[in-house]
């Protein structure tokens, strides 16, 4: 199963729908969003016509609709996934990673830091796919996609692209 994973579009259409003409983003089965803006995963998919899901970001007006976590569970692996900004993320993952293990997740997904990472941290696969539209660490924006099987560790790939 191919999971697409994105964060921090901040309200950029462009960039999202750039994401989406991607070679790399064609299969995607269930889009991740980690937050900033809400709205944008719900305009992601319209277009993708896929199930997306989305968690709050700190610049995100709060919703009932919409929460600061999820508990994903696909293809036998389960991602707890948030934007990071409630675990501090900025000054280390430690405590998300320390989440995410004791909620029996073996992936954590989060945004916020605008720079994307892939380690593993406290036997958890710890991802951020970077700000699609907003980088902070590379001149492009960035999207993940991650393959993945029951039994077997995550494919993930991380793409850079030219944003619109
Ligand atoms: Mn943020």
């Amino acid at each position: 199963m191919k999971i697409g994973i994105v964060s921090d579009s901040h309200g950029s259409m462009g960039a999202v729908e750039a994401m989406l003409a991607h070679p790399a983003a064609k299969g995607v089965a269930v889009w991740l969003h980690a937050g900033d803006f809400a709205p944008d995963a719900d305009a992601l998919a319209r277009l993708a016509g896929v199930p997306v899901y989305c968690v709050a970001g700190n610049g995100d007006w709060p919703s009932p609709r919409v929460k600061d976590e999820e508990l994903v569970a696909l293809a036998g692996h389960r991602i707890l996934l948030a934007h990071g900004h409630t675990y501090g993320v900025q000054y280390g993952r430690e405590r998300f990673a320390k989440a995410a293990r004791q909620a029996g997740a073996d992936i954590a997904v989060y945004g916020h830091t605008h720079c994307a990472e892939n380690c593993m941290m406290d036997g958890v696969l710890v991802l951020n796919p970077g700000s699609v539209a907003r980088p902070r660490d590379a001149m492009e924006g960035s999207f993940m996609t991650m393959e993945l099987t029951e039994g077997n560790a995550p494919g993930v790939q991380l793409i850079r692209f030219e944003p619109r």
